[in-house]
This record gives C-alpha cells, sequence and structure tokens, in this order.
C-alpha cells in the first residue's frame, strides 16, 4: 500500500496542539486522542519511508481558539505539520460546537436521543462553522491534495469543497457511531438531508465498522433515494464509496513502551500499592456513552456474588475530566462519587478498599504502567465508535497475564473477539465475567491475547490510514471509469457530425426514464408537450425512423405518441406498430401461465405493501416503486425464488428486471430481437439507442458495434454512453432535432 498524492491536508475541528506563551517564548503541546497520535507517526512514516511520495508537510485545518490573540502566526508550524488556523466567533462556537455538535449529534449518534436538544440556532451556527472551514481550506488548497475530513463536527464541509473543487480528492472518516435510520430519522428532514449530501461531497466515506456503514447507506436510500449497489453510491455527480476502516493503534508504541524505564519505575510504585491484590482497571472520559455508573453496579454486584474475592481484588476506577460544563456530566459526576462512596462505605475493611476511584488524567508513562500490571481491563461503555483504550489495553500486555471484558456496544467488539464480551447493561453478566477473568487459566489467557494482538499489530494505525488512500484512490479511478464513458462536449459533437452525414437514420426510444421521469403509478408518467414536439420534429424529417421501445402496453403508448409518425413498440417487443398501419403481435405465445403466476403476483402484493400488479396481453409486471424500498428488495428475492420454480417447468418463461418492476413474459420476444428485425435489410448511416434499465440492455447487446447506445443513469451498462438523468438526454435529442 502506498500513498498517491503530493500532501495530505487534515481537517479536524480541533489542532493537533495546544499553543501557549511562556517567560521564554512560546509553547506548542500535543493535544491528546486517538487521531493527533495517528497523523504524527504518517508524518514520520511519510519522511523515513521511501514508498510514500509525499514529500510536503501535512497540512492541518482546525479551530484557532486555543491560539492566543498575540501568538506569532510563522511559530504556528512545526517539523510535522503547518497549521491552518480556522477563526470561529465564541458565540458561534457555542451555538455549533456545544450545542449542535455535543448536545445533538454526540448523543442521538451514540442512541441517547433524550439527551438531545433540537434547535434551529445550533444548526445554522453548524453551517456557518462549516463553511467558515471551506473559505480557509480553499485559500491553501493545491492540485494533487488529499483533504482528509474528520469526525461529525464538519459533516457539511465534504459537499461544501466539492463545490467549489469538484476535481480535489476527499475522504470523510467518522470516529463515532452512525446510527440506524430509526434514530437518524429523528433529525428534521431538513438537517438529515444537509448531512447526508455533506458527507457525499466525499469520495470515500470511512466507519469504523460494517454496522455503522450499512446504517449510512439505508440513511442514504431512505433520504436521498440515490441508487446503491452493495458499498458504493450513485449521486448524481458521482460514484461515492462507503467503506469500514477499524481505526488501529500505534502497536509498537504500546508494546514497546512496557519496559520504558519510567514506565518500570511506575510500576514498582504500584505494585507497592497492590500488595498482592488482584487490579481491575479502567479508564474513560467522563460522558454518560461510557456506562461508568453500570460499571460501579456490575462491580459491586461481582462483590456481592463471589465474596471469597473480597479484600483480594481492587477496582480502579479512572475518569478523566472532560467538557464539565456540561450539565448532564456534572450530574453523573456527583451519582458517581456517591455510588464509589457507597460501595466503599459497604464492603471496606481497615486493611482495603475495593474501589479506588480517580477524576485526573493520567500520565503516558502512568497509563502504560495500569495497562501492564492490571489483571482485568474492564472497558464497558454503553456506545463507543470504536474505544481506542481496548486496543490499548491488548497491546501492552507483554507478560500475557491480563484479560479484556469488552462491551459488545463497542466499535472494537467487532475486531476484538477473543475478549469476554459483556452486556454493559447486565449487572449479572459483568460480575460473572469479572469472575472468570480473575479465573482464567493462564494458557486461555495466552491464546486470547496472542489472536488479538496479531490482529491489532497486523490492522495497526497506519494500516488504516494507507488502507483508507488506497481505497479513495480506488473510488477516484471507479469514478474516472464512469466519467469516460459519460456523454461530454466531445461526444456530442461526434453524434452530431454522425447525424448530419447520414442519409438514413434510426432512433430507438425508451419511454419510462428515458423519454419521461417515473411517477407514483404507470398511468401518470405521461409524456410533457416540450419532448413531444422534439420527437415529432425528429420524426417528420425524412431521413430519419423513430422507434419508441417500451415494455408500455400497446394502448398507452398509441394514446401518447397519438399522430405521430412513429414506430411503436409495446411490451418489449410483443407488438410493433408501424405508422398509419395496425398492432401486428411479433411473435406467437401462448397465455395460460399467467393464471398460475397471477396467483403468486397477488399474495407479493398483499406481503409487500405499496407494491402492484399490472397485466399486459404478454406479460405481468410486479411493481414495487412506491414500496419501502429494504423491504422490498427482500420481497424480490423471494418473489424471484417462486417464480424460480415455476420457470423450471415452463421454460420459455423468462423474468425480466426494469427499475423497481419484475416482469414475467415469454422468452421468445424482447427488445432486443425487436430492434434487430426492425434494421434487417435497411442499411441505416445512424443508429441510436437510449434506455434507462436491464430491459434495454437486451436492444444495446443486440445493436451493431456502430450504434450510439446511451444507458440513462450513472450505472455500468452494456451501452457506449451513460447521461446522468432523462432531461440530459432530452436537451441531447433537441439538438439533433434543430439540426
Ligand atoms: C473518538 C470516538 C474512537 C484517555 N485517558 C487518558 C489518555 N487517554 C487516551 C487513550 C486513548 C484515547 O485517549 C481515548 O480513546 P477513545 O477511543 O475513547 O478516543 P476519542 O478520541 O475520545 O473518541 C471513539 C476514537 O474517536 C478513535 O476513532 O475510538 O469511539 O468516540 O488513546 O489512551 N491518555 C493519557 N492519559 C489519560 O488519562 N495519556
Amino acid at each position: 500500500m502506498e500513498a498517491n498524492f503530493k500532501r495530505l491536508v487534515i481537517a479536524a475541528y480541533r489542532l493537533p496542539f495546544k499553543f501557549s506563551k511562556t517567560k521564554n517564548g512560546y509553547k506548542t503541546m500535543q493535544n491528546s486522542g486517538g487521531l493527533v497520535s495517528a497523523i504524527l507517526a504518517l508524518s514520520e512514516k511519510f519522511k523515513k519511508s521511501k514508498d510514500f511520495r509525499v514529500n510536503e508537510k501535512i497540512l492541518w485545518a482546525g479551530i484557532d481558539n486555543n491560539i492566543p490573540d498575540d501568538f506569532p502566526s510563522d511559530k504556528l508550524n512545526n517539523k510535522h505539520f503547518n497549521i491552518c488556523p480556522v477563526h470561529i466567533p465564541a458565540n458561534t462556537n457555542e451555538l455549533y460546537y456545544g450545542g449542535f455538535c455535543n448536545d445533538l449529534i454526540w448523543p442521538l449518534f451514540h442512541y441517547f436521543p433524550t439527551y438531545s436538544v433540537f434547535n434551529n440556532n445550533y444548526f445554522k451556527a453548524y453551517e456557518e462553522a462549516n463553511t467558515l472551514f471551506c473559505n480557509e481550506i480553499i485559500k491553501v488548497i493545491k492540485p494533487g491534495d488529499f483533504i482528509w475530513i474528520h469526525d461529525y463536527q464538519l459533516l457539511l464541509l465534504p459537499e461544501m469543497l466539492r463545490k467549489k473543487m469538484p476535481d480535489v480528492t476527499i475522504g470523510f472518516f467518522l470516529h463515532i457511531p452512525f446510527p440506524s435510520f430509526e434514530i437518524f430519522r429523528l433529525l428534521p428532514r431538513k438537517w438529515r438531508e444537509s448531512i447526508i449530501n455533506g458527507m457525499l461531497g466525499a469520495d470515500l466515506v470511512g466507519f469504523h465498522t460494517h454496522d455503522y456503514t450499512q446504517h449510512f447507506i439505508k440513511c442514504v436510500k431512505r433520504t436521498t433515494g440515490f441508487e446503491c449497489h452493495q458499498n458504493v453510491i450513485l449521486t448524481p455527480n458521482k460514484l461515492v464509496k462507503a467503506d469500514a476502516f477499524p481505526i488501529g493503534i500505534d502497536f509498537d508504541k504500546f508494546h514497546g513502551a512496557c519496559f520504558d524505564k519510567p514506565v518500570v519505575k511506575e510500576k514498582e510504585q504500584i505494585k507497592k500499592q497492590l500488595s498482592g491484590q488482584k487490579l481491575v482497571f479502567s479508564v474513560d472520559r467522563l460522558d454518560y456513552t461510557k456506562g461508568l455508573l453500570l460499571r460501579l453496579k456490575g462491580f459491586e454486584t461481582f462483590l456481592e456474588k463471589y465474596p471469597a474475592w473480597n479484600g483480594k481484588v481492587i477496582f480502579n476506577m479512572v475518569v478523566v475530566p472532560s467538557r464539565d460544563n456540561i450539565k448532564q456530566y456534572e450530574k453523573m459526576k456527583k451519582e458517581i462519587e456517591s455510588t464509589v462512596g457507597r460501595i466503599n462505605g459497604k464492603y471496606s475493611s481497615l486493611s482495603w478498599r475495593p474501589v479506588i476511584y480517580q477524576y485526573k488524567s493520567l500520565s503516558f508513562n502512568e497509563l502504560i504502567a495500569l495497562y501492564d500490571l492490571s489483571d482485568v481491563g474492564l472497558i464497558t461503555p454503553l456506545r463507543d465508535g470504536m474505544n481506542l483504550v481496548a486496543k490499548e489495553y491488548i497491546a501492552c500486555q507483554k507478560e500475557n497475564k491480563g484479560v479484556l471484558i469488552l462491551s459488545e456496544m463497542a466499535g472494537a467488539a467487532a475486531e476484538l473477539t477473543e475478549a469476554i464480551i459483556i452486556n454493559p447493561v447486565d449487572n449479572d453478566e459483568m460480575a460473572e465475567a469479572i469472575c472468570s477473568a480473575l479465573e482464567m487459566k493462564t494458557n486461555e489467557k495466552h491464546v486470547r491475547l496472542k489472536r488479538m494482538q496479531d490482529r491489532i499489530a497486523n490492522y495497526n494505525v497506519f494500516t488504516w490510514a494507507l488502507d483508507f488512500f488506497a481505497q479513495t484512490a480506488d473510488a477516484k479511478i471507479q469514478q474516472n471509469q464512469m466519467s469516460v464513458k459519460y456523454v461530454n462536449k466531445q461526444i456530442v459533437s461526434q453524434i452530431k457530425t454522425s447525424y448530419l452525414n447520414a442519409a438514413k437514420r434510426i432512433l430507438f426510444l425508451d419511454y419510462d426514464g428515458t423519454l419521461v421521469s417515473f411517477a407514483k403509478y404507470p398511468e401518470l408518467a405521461i409524456i410533457d408537450k416540450k419532448t413531444l414536439s422534439i420527437i415529432n420534429q425528429l420524426s417528420k424529417d425524412p431521413k430519419n425512423t423513430v422507434v419508441i421501445i417500451s415494455g408500455r402496453d400497446k394502448n398507452f403508448l398509441e394514446k401518447q405518441f397519438e399522430g405521430l409518425d412513429v414506430t411503436l413498440v409495446a411490451e418489449h417487443g410483443y407488438f410493433e406498430k408501424k405508422h398509419g398501419k395496425d398492432w401486428k403481435e411479433t411473435v406467437n405465445t401462448a397465455s395460460n401461465w399467467k393464471s398460475i403466476v397471477m396467483p403468486i403476483l397477488k399474495e407479493y402484493v398483499n406481503r409487500c405493501n405499496g407494491s402492484f400488479i399490472e397485466e399486459k396481453t404478454g406479460s405481468l409486471a410486479w411493481h414495487y416503486r412506491n414500496a419501502e424500498m429494504d423491504f422490498a428488495q427482500l420481497r424480490l428475492h423471494e418473489l424471484r425464488d417462486d417464480l424460480a420454480e415455476i420457470i423450471r417447468h415452463k421454460t420459455d418463461l423468462e423474468i425480466l428486471e426494469g427499475n423497481k418492476v419484475l416482469e414475467i413474459k415469454s422468452g421468445k420476444y424482447d427488445k432486443g430481437q425487436t430492434a434487430a428485425n426492425l434494421l434487417k435489410n435497411k442499411n441505416y448511416e445512424f443508429i441510436l439507442a437510449a434506455g434507462d434499465d436491464k430491459t434495454d440492455e437486451t436492444m444495446f447487446s443486440a445493436l451493431p458495434a456502430e450504434t450510439f447506445s446511451i444507458r440513462i443513469g450513472k450505472c455500468s451498462s452494456l451501452a457506449k454512453y451513460n447521461v446522468g438523468s432523462y432531461i440530459e438526454f432530452i436537451a441531447l435529442l433537441a439538438n439533433l432535432s434543430d439540426m
């Protein structure tokens, strides 16, 4: 894996340093947190390794509120990073960061909707702050930059940047969970649309787990209706990929630190204090998502259920101060302190206190010493995007004696499957897990730790970042492949020249999705006057034969194109009608199969609310455009299975899948065969064929190589070209009709 760009630009709410003035000058201090350590480590890697062609310093854009007013701008940069400070006025920041980010998105995305505050001013400030980020970044961006945007504070930024710089490479990574649609839909419609479209401005959207990715894709489908194929989303402008990239840690740094001198010194001190007692350890920021109270209750249940351990085990719970001005946090802190007091009051003896609670932040050496020495790491958040502490704890088990108890609600649980996985609200399960961890045989501990260590040593923070870069590059390649086929000015001019030079031309035009947009019911999709007059004009040219080739029934088509000199092909080729002539059947098929298929389709109409049946002479169609899409996909799958059984016996039947419709018809005809028949012995010098769904693919494959075949919509197709929408296609037809 390699990084294939000239410069990495990070956009994150916080800058990587705190800036301060000292007596002797100016000081910068690294901010704690996974992202800063990750990017710092990457910066070292870029410098040392020849695999990387990144030769410029990383540029980091973040809010400037930590920079003293008179701090000289030339002192902001250091050997790793150039800094792009973004100024957000204090009152806006309060509504943006304190409000929209921490009073709404944080609780909502962590499944605490009751803590979420919905306030229009919050959203306005959120838009404003993202705009301020965008304005600063576009001032410094250069060709070849890779912009990597991080987290829930900047969900709108990818789209804002994309609008200003359509070709730039943008990756977005969300560090917190992406919730299910049932939670996401609690956001007002405008906000959720802005968030989804905002994120889709990126080329690649990354999450910690497969579940979060799936939630996001479902929210995209429900919010925008964009077509999604597995983890690829087709927006009107481009393809966007969404995927899981579980963030890693700098494994060697943590693993290697266990025997550093200052860490050994720390360990000796702690050992003395423990005097042979077992140690259960946890460290978290003060936050309601971390399940701190339930953890204490789980430990209390352990003390109650397993009295033999009383006096032999200590739970050291470190809570790191964070955003103390939030009122839920203050309340929670008081509750934690009183619960600790109650447990200690109930179980302590003169020589033993079961819970050592510390409200402070630890030095790196203290943290490593505690990870290393503890017998049990008790990491039980109620929700956590990933949880790096769990991974760091595993990395620090150099002597293989610790056991990790991990909440199933942490993203890390998807990878650290050899931990004892528990539900954090189940006190009994937690108590049992603590007991099993303390009693676990050395051999079992080794096996579990080894597997987890191998995994996190392998997919570490570098692999994580490089994987992200590689997948973004891949998304760009896929976008390019699509845009090569996209009808651009040059292709339009080729089509026009060929049209002008041809003495005899034929145009095959599908109806729904090609000449008209989709409507709620088929009968409502009526062609508009302007499009009709374009077709009329084309058909009046004696050099032209215009064929409307559709899955529609003959009456509908006849009514739409009444009086026009066009050839109509109905029901995917079953019927054909030349201007001024009668309809004729192109094939002879029996339709006794309908009495077998119809009851099955009716059953599916009952089982899938919103779906309906359309009966045509030669076929039956099950439409699901008005049903809930994911549910309809499930029913579609089942219907296919049921029909496959019938088709096995009636081999001349076939299933056609169009845009949100499944159709059963005889396999003796299709659009391709009918189109090919219309070409026979006619020597057309210009052939154009356009359609928007799978049923049109038979036509694209049956027509000669010189055909200008065009698939409406951005998706893979046998057609030579794609256009984004039916509107673009009609503009092209209008162009030809004017010639
Ligand atoms: C977001 C997501 C996701 C903690 N206390 C001390 C200390 N730490 C360090 C740990 C660890 C980090 O802070 C906390 O890890 P988290 O995983 O909770 O990361 P956050 O940045 O808070 O949260 C989270 C993460 O992003 C990464 O994507 O995992 O789910 O919420 O590295 O070691 N470090 C020191 N003293 C402490 O007292 N030195």
